[in-house]
């Protein structure tokens, strides 16, 4: 591997890491727990990621976008009972009350992540930026965990090998 970066690339790099810097306010007053991804097998190119997130703030607040370089899309979902079967549907966003928290848990809220750049591996650690309403951002990273299927009665089956609406 060479260690020299060529003038040109270095003066990118520099310009990005600005842009990036005066771009990416953190949201103070939002605050992840708990955050992790489930590990998938190598055939599935979807996964979820899950937390606890908290507004410590005096207004209310929204979560209304979400990237990860681990994926080509990241999307906010949640699952809803459709005629007694659950369904994952896209929400446009993640309300947060003044005070209040969102669970993403199996089942319910989580954010996807479509397309993966490359399979993970458990304990690897993904970086995943939340958007506010406000534009202000917040990145953390979130391991890769092995999380089980919840609702019991599914654990016989492989659901993790489809890579599609199953996975989770
Ligand atoms: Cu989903």
């Amino acid at each position: 591997m060479a260690h020299f970066v060529l003038p040109s690339l270095r003066y990118a790099l520099a310009g990005m890491a600005l842009a990036l810097v005066s771009h990416s306010v953190l949201a103070q007053p939002l605050s992840v727990e708990n955050a992790k991804v489930r590990a998938v097998p190598p055939v599935s190119t979807n996964t979820a990621a899950f937390m606890v997130l908290h507004n410590r703030g005096d207004s209310d607040l929204a979560v209304v976008d979400a990237r990860s370089p681990a994926a080509e899309i990241t999307e906010l979902h949640n699952h809803v009972d459709v005629d007694g079967v659950m369904q994952m549907r896209r929400v446009a966003e993640i309300g947060l009350p003044a005070g209040g928290s969102a669970e993403l848990a199996p089942g319910g809220l989580h954010l996807m992540l479509i397309d993966l750049v490359a399979p993970l591996h458990e304990g690897d650690e993904v970086e995943i930026t939340l958007v506010l309403d406000s534009d202000e951002t917040l990145t953390f990273s979130a391991p890769v965990r092995r999380i089980e299927v919840m609702g019991g009665g599914m654990s016989g089956k492989d659901s993790g090998q489809n890579g599609g609406h199953q996975a989770h």
